[in-house]
């Protein structure tokens, strides 16, 4: 042992040990619940990962995640193949993620994996026809639709400014919302992903539901079809 009185960058090294999450100890279900029990502690009470018992057990690929959602999978779910992320659009362009997703998903099909995506609503409303193209094509995956009901990310540069110059933009009854919120009306993707040939479900309101709606969804993608599950969120 060192003597803990000499100052850390004058103690000699004897080995250096890196790890990964399941390298060398698979940490990632005490992680998981972890966050859980965090968050519990601080009164909410979200219910893990939902679509991971369905997965976990599959040869599974998640090709997006995209936007808000974007760090929390790549936080909770093991990385342990090359192919478990497909990572992110070079130039953070909107209007990537149902693409490479569904393209993505052409290449998965023949090597039998199952295909998710965590998909941003406003990403989603750049490019809606790509669904359209993925059933022409029988292309399998599962779209879950992170839908904050707004291109959030926009929502907040424009607090940030309007707090910074001192503009009353968002303070509730303004002009805040004005290209940045996609409510009133609330887009019901559900309806638009089925008039494009998916099975869909949605809007998903209550975290409760999400685990039998993942089972069904799950099973559909697994017969060969693609699959979009609506889900409301919080907008961060
Ligand atoms: C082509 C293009 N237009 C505009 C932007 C600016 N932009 C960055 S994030 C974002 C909103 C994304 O909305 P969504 O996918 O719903 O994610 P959220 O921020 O709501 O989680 C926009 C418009 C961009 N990155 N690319
Ligand atoms: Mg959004």
């Amino acid at each position: 042992m060192p003597d803990p009185s000499t100052p850390r960058s004058s103690r000699p090294y004897r080995a250096v040990i890196l790890d990964v999450d399941g390298t060398l100890i698979d940490s990632n279900a005490a992680h998981v619940e972890a966050w859980v029990e965090a968050l519990r502690e601080h009164g909410f009470d979200i219910p893990a990962a939902e679509i991971w018992p369905h997965v976990k057990d599959l040869d599974w690929s998640m090709v997006n995640s995209s936007s808000g959602a974007a760090p929390w999978p790549l936080r909770l779910f093991p990385m342990d193949k090359h192919y478990r992320w497909l990572g992110r659009s070079g130039a953070a362009g909107q209007g990537y993620g149902p693409g490479a997703s569904i393209g993505a998903a052409n290449g998965n099909k023949s090597l039998g994996r199952f295909t998710f995506s965590y998909q941003g609503d406003g990403d989603l409303m750049y490019v809606p026809g790509s669904l359209w193209t993925a059933s022409h094509h029988n292309i399998p995956m599962l779209m879950i639709v992170h839908n904050n009901r707004g291109y959030h990310q926009e929502v907040m540069h424009v607090q940030r400014l309007s707090n910074r110059r001192n503009r009353v933009a968002n303070l509730g009854k303004t002009m805040g919302p004005v290209g940045t919120s996609i409510e009133g009306p609330d887009i019901d993707y559900a309806s638009m992903a089925k008039s494009m040939g998916w099975w869909s479900a949605g809007p998903i309101k209550d975290p409760a539901e999400l685990g039998a709606v993942f089972a069904k969804a799950v099973q559909v993608v697994r017969a060969g079809e693609p699959a979009l599950v609506d889900v409301w969120s919080q907008p961060r």
